[in-house]
């Protein structure tokens, strides 16, 4: 898969994308992820992206002129484009599976108040939002994207991952978990994880996950992922 991320913050992504999970699939060679600064496809002294918005009022608006160029010089030509912000559908486990099917995608990411208009009409395919909370800007919400994509490829969890992913894919809250010590600070382990008993084990951890659901996340047993 390949996945191409435009932005005026490419260093924003080193760290995230350079790490753990996402680190080994791309070492593996599961996924291509490009990073294009936008600013790299200004042409005028200052490298100016953005302008203030026609018609007055607070913020900046990205220019139409170097996302274009952008778009057009940096992505295979049909690439799907997403566009990070706001006022995007909200991010759902069914997205993210959609995106793992294809073959590429590219990420746009908003900064200021957005982007001009006539990019979203011409040039994306999809808006998301990663929630009703403000932030500054589509970087973190497209490495939330990208992280959650990348880990349903193929290979790129372990055995153990992939197997916890099958229990619990559905609609349910994990149930706890411990490890050694049995005893620490003077709080045990639950009795039943110690008793190799793996048929009242699976019973407790199913009943724990229940439990959980209905007390945290009751909107969860009505809908599908
Ligand atoms: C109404 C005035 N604006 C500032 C308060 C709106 C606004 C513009 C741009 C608010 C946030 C942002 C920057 N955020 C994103 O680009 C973004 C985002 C988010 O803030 N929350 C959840 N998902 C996303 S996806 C992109």
């Amino acid at each position: 898969m390949r996945i191409d991320i435009l932005t005026l913050f490419p260093e924003m992504f080193a760290g995230p994308l350079s790490e753990s999970i996402i680190k080994r699939a791309r070492e593996r060679g599961l996924v291509d992820i490009r990073i294009h600064n936008i600013r790299d496809h200004t042409h005028d002294k200052h490298r100016t992206a953005d302008d203030r918005p026609f018609g007055g009022g607070p913020g900046m608006v990205l220019k139409p002129e170097p996302v274009f160029e952008c778009v057009e010089s940096e992505l295979p030509e049909g690439t799907h484009l997403v566009y990070m912000t706001p006022q995007g559908r909200p991010l759902t486990q069914a997205t993210i599976e959609a995106l793992a099917g294809r073959d590429a995608f590219a990420v746009l990411c908003g900064h200021y108040e957005g982007v001009d208009e006539r990019v979203r009409e011409a040039l994306v395919d999809d808006e998301i939002s990663i929630g009703d909370y403000v932030l500054t800007g589509g970087e973190l919400p497209a490495m939330v994207l990208v992280d959650a994509v990348v880990r349903l490829l193929p290979g790129a969890l372990g055995d153990d991952e992939s197997a916890q992913q099958e229990s619990f894919a559905d609609g349910r809250l994990d149930c706890p978990h411990y490890t050694r010590p049995e005893s620490f600070r003077g709080m045990r382990a639950p009795e039943v994880l110690l008793s190799g008993n793996h048929g009242e084990i699976a019973r407790w951890r199913r009943e724990q996950a229940e439990k959980r659901t209905q007390e945290r996340r009751p909107d969860l047993t009505n809908r599908q992922k």
